[in-house]
This record gives structure tokens, C-alpha cells and sequence, in this order.
């Protein structure tokens, strides 16, 4: 079920509603100036079909878009993701690997919607997400202490939020979303409380930086892709906050006690080699937070994504 001949679709998304800070949206275009675009084709041999452009979804903007169930710019994240999921879907159907460049991580409702539902239909399967981040953004309407929407994704994904009204993500249909059993975190350290208990009633797999310092990161990849199980599909969302802010400080929530680059790089790597790799969000790097840090950041994301599209040390 590979995406066959190296065919990738990119979409840029420079969308930042799904949090409060401005900036976040320039990451596409900063990634593609350092370069990412021509890495993807010319060193790691991709066919890539690309629109030439970065997404604002500016008519899909309300004019109004008050706080609904505490969730801030619900329209606008509803709106947005659900036209992602639509762009993904048209790559992932047709065999197109598809690589999400963010944008906040609200993105995630469109990007691993729009796989889920893709490989459904070409595949009869089910796919698997590896949220790679320093938070579980599982929060649901209720328990988010923020109203972020970056911080609920996972929760409309799985279906522990749900929302009737269509422009509030009812839109989300059954095939679209994800099952808990093949959710695996890696890099959590910033999980808040009511997460942690919704993490626990249903046995989702975690491995925090805790259990990344007891084993290595070696092992640690040996477990997730273990509980995972070969042969599934997989959706890669990595939220560059997961990196310690020594690597990548500009990010709108930067958590100390991170992955090092190589660690990331390492998982990128991993994920790549199990040859199931579907589809890949980078997320949350934000270019304008740091005047000195934005550039090791885009670096960094850089670097994530040619491991999970191939590259190798030797
Ligand atoms: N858990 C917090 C919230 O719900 C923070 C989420 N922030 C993130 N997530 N950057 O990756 O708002
Ligand atoms: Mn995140
Ligand atoms: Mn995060
Ligand atoms: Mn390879």
C-alpha cells in the first residue's frame, strides 16, 4: 500500500487560528525559502505535485466567529480543517504520499481526516497516528483550560469530542476519524490533568521523557512501532515543540526537558524505515517568535521531515 513511485502531494497551510499567536502561519513559506521543496525533489528523488501556494483560506474567514462550547474561532478552525481534509484526501487517493506543512497544530483535524478517509476507501484499512509533541492535544471542548483548538485535535479525531453542528466539525464523518488502540504519543511532558485521565480510560499508548530517558529512544521506537504493528499505515503528525527548545525555540509553547534534534530525527527515521509511512504533518513552528531561534527551528523542521521521507546519515 505504499504510496507508489514516490509521488507526493504538499499542501501549505498558513492557518495560526487554532491558538492566540500571530505567526505561526509564515512557517510554510520560511520553510519552503530555506529550501525544503527542492531537498524533497532533488535529493530524495520525490515526484511532487504542489499548488505553488500557501493556503490562507481567507474566503473561508467568518466575519463573526464568536466562543462556542469554549472553544475560540471555532468557524474559522471548522472551516479550514475542513477544506484540508479535502486537499489531503484528493493526494491520498491517488496514491500521493501527502506531507502537511503548518500552521497550528489544528490542522491535524484536516490532514489525518483526509488520510484517514483516503486509505479507507483504497485500502479497507485503518491507519495509525503517531502524535509526536510535548502535549496530547486530547483536550475536549470541556476539559481545555485554554479553548485552543491546537490543543483538542486528537479529540475530535477520535471522537471523544463531538459536535453536532456542521460548521463546528459535524462535518467529520465516521470514516474520517481515528480509533484510540492505533494512537501512540511519543515526547509528551506538558500533559494537562484532565488529559492524563482521558489517556488512562482509554489505554492509549504514551511514551513521555520519562520513559524516553529509562529505555533510549532506540527502544522507545521499537515499542511504538511494536504496539503499532507492521503492515498499518501510518499518519505522522510532529509538533516541533517536541524538540527542546535548544533545538527549536521558536514555537508558540516551548516545554524544557525535549527531544534532541537527533532524537527527532531518529523517529522521522524510524517511521520512515517501516515503509508504511502514508502522510506527515509538521506543525507549529513559528518563525516570528524568535528573531535568532526562527532560523536553528526551521532548520530543525527541515531536518524532520527529509528523515521521515527517506534520508539517511550514510
Ligand atoms: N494543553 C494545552 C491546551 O490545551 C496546550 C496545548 N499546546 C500545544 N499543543 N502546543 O501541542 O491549550
Ligand atoms: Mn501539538
Ligand atoms: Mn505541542
Ligand atoms: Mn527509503
Amino acid at each position: 500500500f505504499l504510496p507508489s513511485g514516490n509521488e507526493l502531494g504538499l499542501v501549505a497551510v498558513g492557518f495560526s487560528g487554532g491558538q492566540c499567536k500571530p505567526g505561526v502561519d509564515a512557517a510554510p513559506m520560511a520553510l519552503i525559502d530555506a529550501g525544503i521543496v527542492e531537498q524533497i525533489k532533488n535529493d530524495l528523488k520525490y515526484n511532487v505535485t504542489y499548488d505553488d501556494k500557501v493556503h490562507a483560506y481567507n474566503e473561508l474567514m467568518p466575519t463573526s466567529d464568536p466562543d462556542y462550547r469554549n472553544m475560540k474561532k471555532p468557524l474559522a478552525v471548522s472551516a479550514v480543517t475542513r477544506a484540508l481534509s479535502a486537499q489531503v484526501y484528493e493526494h491520498a487517493s491517488k496514491g500521493r504520499f501527502v506531507l502537511t506543512l503548518g500552521g497550528d497544530h489544528s490542522i491535524a483535524i484536516g490532514s489525518i481526516s483526509g488520510t484517514a478517509q483516503a486509505i479507507r476507501e483504497r485500502l479497507g484499512r485503518e491507519i495509525a497516528v503517531i502524535w509526536v509533541d510535548a502535549h496530547a492535544d486530547i483536550n475536549t471542548p470541556e476539559t481545555s483550560d485554554s479553548g485552543n483548538i491546537h490543543g483538542m485535535p486528537v479529540a475530535f479525531l477520535t471522537r471523544l469530542a463531538r459536535e453536532e453542528r456542521q460548521d463546528v466539525f459535524g462535518w467529520i464523518k465516521d470514516n474520517q476519524t481515528i480509533s484510540t488502540r492505533k494512537l501512540v504519543y511519543i515526547g509528551l511532558r506538558d500533559v494537562d490533568r484532565e488529559e492524563k485521565k482521558i489517556l488512562k480510560e482509554n489505554g492509549i499508548k504514551a511514551f513521555s521523557m520519562h520513559d524516553i530517558d529509562r529505555h533510549g529512544i532506540g527502544r522507545v521506537m521499537d515499542m511504538a512501532l511494536g504496539w503499532i504493528g507492521s503492515d498499518t499505515p501510518i499518519h505522522l503528525s510532529f509538533d516541533i515543540d517536541a524538540l527542546d527548545p535548544m533545538w527549536a525555540p521558536s514555537t508558540g509553547t516551548a516545554v524544557r526537558g525535549g527531544l534532541t534534534l537527533r532524537e527527532g530525527d531518529f523517529i522521522a527515521e524510524c517511521v520512515h524505515g517501516t515503509g508504511s509511512l502514508v502522510a506527515l504533518d509538521l506543525v507549529e513552528v513559528n518563525p516570528s517568535l524568535e528573531a535568532q531561534g526562527a532560523t536553528e527551528t526551521i532548520r530543525a523542521g527541515c531536518s524532520i521531515v527529509r528523515c521521515a521521507l527517506g534520508d539517511t546519515l550514510l
